[in-house]
């Protein structure tokens, strides 16, 4: 059997951090190559500086590594996409076709393309959204995340390429930080409880959004990367879920902890954005098709970024001294 050799693309964001441990500890340190546009000094693995736009440079690295896999997480996020919609546009649908066309004249076996709630719009049903709804987004994040589930289907099915996807919600993780997202918040607000500082929420306390816990997050992606070919049924996006929340409920839940936490709302242009998206999801699908699952709910969420956290501070107070 051929041995895997992986490239992860946007290696060093929030996701792709996270992930790139974890295929790290699963396929050992040689078999994957860690890529980003700028340095990398939070990921222990191998590291190539790789602008995906560059596809001279990506087809050297595919050849030299022998490469068989790739996760492309390299994109612009919501909220940072909206200040340059054609930039965003570039980077985040032709860097996905610079993608799926090497992967077709390489052979790749399989490629991961992450999607995300993004894909949701005004006209789609906003409480238990089904996997399959009026895909209207208001975001140039958003239309380059359905055409390019489009495309990931297009080519699969034109070209046999191997391509799974997941629609993320926002995710909450304390290993690493988010940038230019919708959702950044509900990672900024830990931070600045752990450090005792007063949180400016830049949406209204009732803004309710799906979220995921970061390790079920990792999980969804491995297990959907590692199902039987047979049990993937969609080529575009898969829905997952795991739980809802608003600003207020995180606020509340995170004063168990810190009593005197504070917070104050300035809901700026983001708010639109999340008021297009949806408040829950309905994964029906990804259960079915090929078992997923969350294990952490809301509050053990809460519990394990509060504990994490406060051993990152307590360490750099001890780096700092
Ligand atoms: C964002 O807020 O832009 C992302 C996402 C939901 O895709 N976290």
């Amino acid at each position: 059997m051929q041995k895997e050799s992986i490239l992860i693309t946007g290696a060093n964001g929030q996701i792709g951090t996270v992930l790139s441990e974890k295929l790290i500890d699963l396929y050992g340190f040689d078999n994957v190559l860690t890529t980003d546009i700028g340095h990398i000094d939070n990921i222990h693995g191998k590291f190539e500086i790789l602008d995906i736009m560059d596809l001279k440079h990506f087809q050297e690295l595919i050849t030299k590594n022998k490469i068989t896999q790739i996760y492309h997480l390299a994109s612009l996020l919501s909220a940072k996409g909206e200040k340059d919609p054609m930039f965003t546009w570039n980077i985040n649908l032709n860097g996905l076709l610079n993608v799926l066309n090497i992967a077709k004249d390489n052979k790749i076996k399989k490629i991961f393309f992450p999607s995300s709630i993004a894909v949701f719009g005004d006209s789609t049903p906003k409480v238990n959204t089904p996997q399959d709804v009026p895909l209207v987004p208001d975001t140039v994040y958003g239309i380059g995340k359905v055409t390019g589930e489009l495309w990931c289907n297009y080519y699969s099915k034109r070209y046999g390429l191997d391509i799974r996807s997941l629609r993320y919600p926002g995710i909450i993780g304390y290993q690493s930080l988010p940038g230019g997202g919708t959702t950044d918040y509900a990672v900024d607000i830990f931070h600045k409880a752990v450090k005792h500082e007063k949180f400016n929420c830049f949406l209204k306390k009732d803004t309710m959004m799906p979220m995921m816990f970061m390790d079920d997050a990792i999980h969804a992606t491995i297990m959907i990367m590692t199902a039987p070919e047979q049990n993937i049924r969609l080529r575009y996006g898969y829905n997952i879920a795991a739980f809802s929340f608003t600003p207020e409920d995180i606020y509340l839940e995170i004063k168990k902890y810190y009593p005197d936490f504070k917070i104050e709302y300035n809901p700026d242009f983001r708010q639109n954005i999340a008021d297009s998206w949806v408040k829950s999801i309905n994964d029906s699908k990804a259960r079915k098709d090929w078992g997923w699952e969350p294990e952490y709910t809301f509050e053990q969420m809460v519990e394990s970024m509060i504990n994490h956290l406060r051993i990152l501070y307590k360490k750099e107070e001890h780096t700092l001294l």
